[in-house]
């Protein structure tokens, strides 16, 4: 806990940086706004909309990720929370963009919360929402979450499920945390062997019970998934599910949406504009899929989906003021650095959410309304196709952090010398 003696990326060390590479950021910076100040974009309110994204940090994406079969990791690693915010603040000076961090219980368990919150606020780190886990047993635990947490048949297993995320909110209570995310395993790997009503009613009815011990100025995120761990049958697989739920649960329980949690082929913007216009869209989970739940890197795989997302965002976000979404990563770092994976992640988000920005709404609706597919497509085209990356390496310069977040990470020699701190 003595921040003073570890090593840091300073201020002084990203200033170098940037001032490295401030004649050609400001060169393709000046050719881009120019452009798009001919095609009538207003490029100071798109940088001040860039300048307001943000994303949380999740506490596990900070440590390798990795699948069933194992983990690798590499020397350096955080050790335990604390490490774990000084890697997330890490993100954050370079980036200016993560002021928070999602915490998992138990794995983020602490007996003395209030050192933890003083330490993330000497960081300059606040917490985002708290997740809470029933979906896999702890030492000592009492009742079994084998056949279930707050959909089981049991009525101990439920109990037991709901007193660990009223527990999981007191925890964020004190930390300064918001919000609760509740995911849920359970399921059935067999037909027959879970009423497929009663579960869901079951579900319900516990949810009901953590909303209403929700602080006045929480909110809840429910996270659907379409199978995995349960192979058959999964109690909250489909946004259709998790908005019925949520309407159940209570005016503060919310629908998150994982990218990843999503069978090939879904159409996860016309997700999201339902959930937008039933006024239950919590927000997200960024990461992509190739074929199922892989947690790859966001925007790895499919940019053009996430910037479609992103474009329902935005226009909801023109209509609503109060619209504001929750943003969080949640990805698998098996073969990166995970200081890596989140920068890379984090410098992608903002360049598809300055693309996202770029639409131009008025057009866009006038090729709709004249049913001009073409002309409609190309619209969002112009936007997708825009090299958005001297916006966002703007906006990062402007916010304090850095033109370039890798590289500025990999010139630091930041792991190394954990390597050497951590042993
Ligand atoms: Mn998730």
């Amino acid at each position: 806990m003595m921040a003073d003696r570890k090593f840091r990326i300073g201020s002084d060390r990203i200033a170098a940086h940037n001032r490295a590479g401030a004649k050609a950021l400001d060169e393709d910076f000046r050719a881009l706004a120019r452009a798009l100040k001919r095609r009538g974009v207003d490029v100071e309110a798109v940088m001040r909309r860039l300048a307001a994204f943000q994303v949380a940090v999740p506490s596990w994406g900070t440590r390798s990720g990795g699948t069933r079969f194992g983990t690798f990791d590499i020397p350096g690693l955080p050790r335990d929370i604390f490490e774990k915010l000084d890697d997330a603040a890490t993100v954050h000076a370079l980036t200016g963009a993560t002021p928070k961090v999602s915490l998992h219980l138990p794995w983020d368990h602490t007996d003395d919360p209030a050192t933890l919150k003083r330490y993330a606020r000497k960081l300059g780190l606040g917490f985002d929402a708290m997740n809470s886990n029933t979906f896999q047993d702890q030492p000592g635990q009492v009742v079994s979450f084998r056949h279930g947490s707050l959909a089981a048949a049991g009525r101990d297993a439920r109990e037991q499920a709901i007193a660990h995320n009223l527990a999981v909110i007191e925890a964020g209570r004190a930390l300064g945390s918001k919000a609760i995310t509740v995911w849920i395993g359970d399921g059935a790997n067999a037909p027959g062997q879970m009423d497929l009503t009663a579960s869901f009613e079951r579900y319900a009815a516990s949810l009901k019970k953590v909303h209403a011990a929700l602080p006045p100025d929480w909110t809840m995120f429910i996270e659907y998934k379409p199978f995995e761990p349960a192979f058959y049958y999964t109690v909250l697989a489909d946004w259709g599910s998790a908005l019925m739920a949520s309407q159940e649960a209570g005016p503060r329980c919310r629908v998150l949406v994982d990218l990843g949690h999503h069978l090939p082929g879904t159409n996860i913007e016309a997700i999201v504009a339902r959930l937008i216009r039933a006024g239950r869209l919590g927000g997200f989970h960024l990461n992509d899929n190739a074929y199922a739940d892989d947690d790859l890197t966001a925007a790895s795989i499919a940019p053009y989906r996430l910037f479609r997302i992103f474009h329902e965002l935005v226009l909801a976000g023109g209509r609503e003021k109060r619209f504001k979404p929750a943003y969080m990563i949640d990805q698998s770092h098996n073969f990166q650095d995970p200081l890596e994976g989140l920068l890379q992640t984090v410098m992608e988000m903002q360049a598809i959410w300055a693309k996202a920005l770029l639409v131009d709404h008025a057009r866009l609706a006038e090729y709709q309304d004249a049913d001009d597919a073409v002309a409609a497509e190309m619209t969002l085209k112009d936007a997708f196709h825009t090299d958005t990356r001297p916006l966002a390496a703007m906006a990062r310069v402007v916010a304090g952090g850095a033109a370039d977040p890798v590289a500025a990470y990999r010139a630091s020699g930041y792991r190394v010398a954990k390597a050497r701190e951590r042993g």
